[in-house]
């Protein structure tokens, strides 16, 4: 690290103890930024740097409910509004019960730049709760959205703060939470994305970071004079991202061989084909099934309590949750001849993983550029709301390829050199610039 890059970096760990994982992305992201800013006078003044790693707005609430007993239960919800230089705070609800002020400013603070990466006018924002919608009933889900949405209602809007889903929260929530808000602010407004396509809701806005990302790879994979086809792919996760990027290789002509839960992994060596992925969707969104389950159905094994790193592919996309892959499984896949790593999730791999892919020059895509296309579809239907207007599976389908293909473009202006692109690098660099521009512009806010 160099001098003025401890010296930030220990203010920020003074001013935010506790916060390992806020801390982790802070890391990262400052190591891209500080050298780019040491050769650039214009990002010197201002405090710009202290004032981006402060959050505009942090709300911490209560949120009481009643459960199928009629028993009161209290969770705590939060929404953290990041930034608002380019757009209206705009970034996911998690439900689960890791849930805590470090993990949402970790997510919040990626947000800024992911979403800045996408070209669209969206500043950054996340929220949630430490609910576990785990083995509750739909009624149990409603009561908590709907005291939930009763206090956030206050705090956003469509031109003010716009959340969608993230890990347990899907359409189920959304409409849950989209009815209340409706209910008290007697408004019909673009308030939530991933809304359903009845009402509101952007055609591909569910498959959008999975399909997203394959498209991220294509480019990464395209620049290197490669494709998808016949490549053997590891998935982890089983939900919404890992469940569209699954389909979106399949139809490229990619073999899946892996996807998992919280309790383990599954490995088919003959690869998830399109009818095994339909009882995939089937078995974790209605029936919220494990993913052991198409072990026995489909006969083959499942690893309990690994992540699916172990096995032998030649990409992996880690779509479950942060810190999932760290330095051991980063050396096992290079060693397994592993020639790109896309991140599908939020910071899925640690801080010494990715120094390891990098040092290795593995082609590595870091989540705020690879998964960026959910956010981007969810602006996409943002416009269509204030528009009024519905655009066909085409055109979002197109819009979103284009954006990634942008995104994957900012990323080798910033992070290519003769020997390696550093897709890291890149998408900081590119994403900082756009907010740090615009902030300046603003003046002290
Ligand atoms: P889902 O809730 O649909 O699925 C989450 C998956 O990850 C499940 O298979 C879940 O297993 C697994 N998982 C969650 N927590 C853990 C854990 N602590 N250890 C192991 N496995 C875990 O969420 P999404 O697919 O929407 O989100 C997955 C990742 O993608 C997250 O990092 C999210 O922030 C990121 N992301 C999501 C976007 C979106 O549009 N949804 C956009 C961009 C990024 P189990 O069921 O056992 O909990
Ligand atoms: O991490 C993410 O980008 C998301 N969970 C999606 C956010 C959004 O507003 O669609």
């Amino acid at each position: 690290m160099s001098s003025s890059l401890t010296s930030l970096f220990s203010e920020v760990t003074k001013l935010n103890p506790n916060e390992p994982e806020f801390l982790q992305a802070v890391e990262e992201f400052l190591t891209s930024v500080v050298p780019f800013i040491e050769k650039h006078d214009n990002y010197k003044a201002d405090h710009l740097l202290q004032r981006l790693i402060e959050p505009e707005r942090v709300i911490i609430f209560r949120v009481p409910w009643l459960d199928d007993k009629g028993e009161m239960q209290v969770n705590r919800g939060f929404r953290v509004e990041y930034n608002s230089t380019i757009g209206p705070y705009k970034g996911g609800l998690r439900f689960h019960p890791s849930v805590n002020l470090s993990i949402l400013k970790f997510l919040g603070f990626e947000q800024i730049f992911k979403n800045a990466l996408t070209g669209l006018p969206m500043g950054g924002g996340k929220g949630g709760s430490d609910f576990d919608p785990k083995g509750k009933s739909d009624n149990e889900v409603m009561k908590f959205c709907q005291s939930f949405m009763l206090e956030l209602s206050r705090h956003i809007g469509p031109n003010t703060d716009v959340p969608a889903g993230d890990i347990g929260v899907g359409g189920r929530e959304i409409g849950y939470l989209f009815g209340q808000y409706k209910r008290i602010k007697n408004e019909f407004t673009g308030v939530l994305t991933g809304k359903g396509q009845g009402w509101g809701g952007s055609l591909i806005r569910p498959e959008a970071t999975g399909y997203g990302l394959v498209y991220f790879l294509r480019e990464m994979l395209r620049a290197q004079n490669m494709t998808i086809q016949d490549k053997v792919i590891a998935i982890s996760g089983s939900g919404n991202v890992a469940q569209y990027a699954c389909e979106k290789a399949i139809d490229l002509g990619a073999k899946v061989v892996t996807l998992s839960d919280s309790s383990g992994y599954i490995y088919d060596p003959n690869g998830i084909d399109k009818k095994k992925l339909e009882y995939v969707v089937e078995l974790k969104t209605i029936h919220r099934g494990r993913i052991s389950e198409y072990a026995q159905n489909f006969n083959c094994s499942f690893v309990k309590g690994k992540t699916p790193w172990e096995v032998k592919c030649d990409i992996a996309l880690p779509c479950a949750t942060q810190n999932e892959l760290n330095e051991k499984d980063a050396k096992t896949l290079v060693q397994n001849k592993c020639v790109a790593v896309c991140e599908g999730a939020n910071m899925p791999s640690t801080i010494d993983a990715v120094n390891y892919f990098l040092s290795n020059r593995i082609l590595f895509a870091p989540g705020k550029a690879a998964n960026a296309g959910g956010v981007a579809v969810s602006g996409l239907e943002m416009s269509q709301n204030s528009l009024r207007l519905h655009w066909s599976r085409e055109e979002v389908d197109e819009k979103l390829q284009i954006i990634m293909r942008d995104i994957h473009q900012a990323c080798l202006k910033y992070g290519e050199s003769k020997e390696y692109i550093d897709y890291v690098k890149g998408a900081n660099i590119a994403g900082f610039i756009k907010i740090a521009d615009a902030m300046i512009d603003q003046g002290l806010v």
